[in-house]
């Protein structure tokens, strides 16, 4: 049996020649890939010597080192008796966080999902909010996300016998409790220590269709296995420039019994997310270098950039036949945004396609989702049956309320995600947090629906809304105050203090 090493001993490796790490009880060397980690080697250099666990789980899947640190790197294991247990200093934030923690609004008193931003907004490090809720450049899509859901407007009907409704509904052929679906989003670890298993757990107990991110930061199998028998879950892929391990991450998934691949198809390259890096020249202090002239840009880029180095710019329609070779799972584009993408996307065969801006994330002053589904229904009702049992179209983008949700099905979509709005809720209240949104989205299709004089969500219809108005980009609209107070305005650079 190996002896394990001593916490003298990897102290004494702290530096650029010599570099170890302690990460999960286990001594790495990783001198030769300092240059090479993808989020720099600066951030590796704070932790040379010492323990780099508590920065390194939220932002990497359990098997990170196993892919890329040559196992002679491996040193082994640390003697747990010889290093001083990391005394973590307790910074002014995190005595401001816990206090917020403490004090956090009775989950009851949570009425809806903007309550849930605010307090993750409230408890969250300032790096995971950043990251979180940043999109990119002026940061006009993600508004516009929510604004044109107030440019949709009701015509209800009446005297319908409301008295039951049901808005459970069918997603990709799996049962789901809501028209809605839980998607994917990033570095869940970075908002609550369970990360994604929180979604998962939640989406199994209440009936709610998860799909998993490629860039969770539980591992695909964690995820899958906190699942229970017969959970439906999606995945949703970045594809690697190394298409074996794509393949082989598909085929895992279609084993595991994945039923739908979202592709995603809008991120050949990751937007600048401002609120994102401004919070890197902040704590790493890179703005100052950059602004010396040293262009390191892997230092103000970013969390999301750091680790996205990977995704394939080169993909192309070419690829679809090829994914097709390799699974069987219905396969679903995820981030069209034109009909002519969509009449493309339809013939190409797969079986769906998502109308995102990845959350106003990627192209600025990119159109909605919900503005775009009105052209593409009518685009793809010149190519076939309508609606189409093999097709499906969903959306996603800005969605917080029930009637958001009830506004794309009658123009349409299939189902809605939801993206940050479950994550916030796991930000803030763990588990209890999702199930509560859930309950929330509940109560209200109940009332809506109701109040829409829709009984299922088959009668949910066109003539039930006027889209009038939903290209007009000029109009006012009511104020959207609850988002309005959640939106952080982005900021400018600082003068340098001393
Ligand atoms: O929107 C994102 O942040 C995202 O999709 C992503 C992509 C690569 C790495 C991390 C996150």
């Amino acid at each position: 049996m190996p002896s394990l090493i001593t916490g003298q001993t990897v102290a004494e490796h702290a530096n650029r020649d010599s570099c170890w790490i302690i990460v999960h009880s286990k001594v790495y060397d990783v001198t030769e890939f300092l240059d090479e980690h993808p989020g720099g080697s600066k951030i590796i250099l704070k932790y040379a010597g010492r323990d780099a666990t508590e920065a390194y789980e939220p932002i990497h899947p359990p098997n990170a080192i196993l892919d890329n640190l040559p196992i002679e790197k491996h040193i082994g294991a640390i003697d747990p008796n010889t290093v001083a247990k990391v005394v973590k200093e307790v910074t002014e934030e995190d005595k401001r966080r816990q206090t917020l923690l403490d004090a956090r609004p009775p989950l009851d008193e949570i009425l809806n999902l903007h309550d849930f931003e605010s307090v993750a907004r409230a408890v969250l490090p300032a790096k995971a909010w950043a990251y979180y809720s940043s999109a990119s450049d002026d940061e006009i899509t993600i508004r516009e996300n929510r604004n044109a859901f107030q440019r949709v407007w009701f015509r209800p009907r009446i005297l319908r016998d409301v008295a039951s409704v049901d808005w459970s509904t069918t997603i990709l052929g799996c049962k789901s409790s809501l028209p809605i679906y839980i998607s994917a989003t990033a570095l869940g670890k970075l908002g609550h220590p369970d990360g994604e298993l929180n979604l998962t757990r939640a989406a199994g107990k209440h009936g709610v269709i998860q799909m998993i991110p490629t860039l969770a930061s539980c591992s695909f199998d964690e995820i899958v296995d906190a699942a229970q028998p017969n959970q439906p879950l999606f995945l949703q892929l970045y594809v690697n420039r190394d298409r074996e391990i794509t393949k082989k991450y598909v085929q895992h998934a279609e084993k595991r019994g994945v039923k739908a691949l979202f592709i995603t198809v809008d991120a050949p390259q990751l937007g600048r997310r401002e609120k994102d890096m401004r919070m890197k020249f902040v704590d790493d202090g890179a703005g100052a270098k950059v602004q010396e002239g040293q262009s390191d840009v892997k230092k103000d880029q970013g969390v999301a950039r750091a680790i996205s180095s990977f995704i394939d710019p080169s993909l192309s329609w070419k690829d679809i036949p090829w994914f097709r070779s390799i699974t069987n799972m219905h396969i679903i584009l995820k981030g069209v945004a034109t009909p002519e993408d969509a009449i493309l996307a339809y013939e190409s065969g797969v079986q769906g396609i998502v109308l995102s801006n990845h959350g106003g994330r990627q192209l600025d002053t990119a159109r909605s989702g919900l503005e775009n589904l009105v052209e593409i229904v009518a685009a793809l009702k010149t190519k076939g049956p309508w609606p189409n049992p093999n097709f499906s179209i969903f959306i996603d983008g800005g969605v917080r309320r029930a009637s958001d949700v009830l506004k794309a099905i009658a123009l349409g979509a299939s189902a809605v995600g939801v993206g940050r709005g479950f994550l916030y809720a796991f930000s803030s209240y763990g588990q209890d947090g999702v199930e509560h949104a859930i309950k929330i989205l509940r109560d209200e299709f109940e009332m809506n629906m109701r109040l829409l004089g829709a009984r299922t969500i088959n009668e949910v219809v066109p003539e039930m809304v006027d889209a009038s108005a939903l290209h007009s980009h000029t109009g006012a609209n009511p104020a959207d105050n609850l988002y309005n107070q959640t939106y952080q305005p982005l900021s400018l650079a600082q003068f340098k203090t001393k």
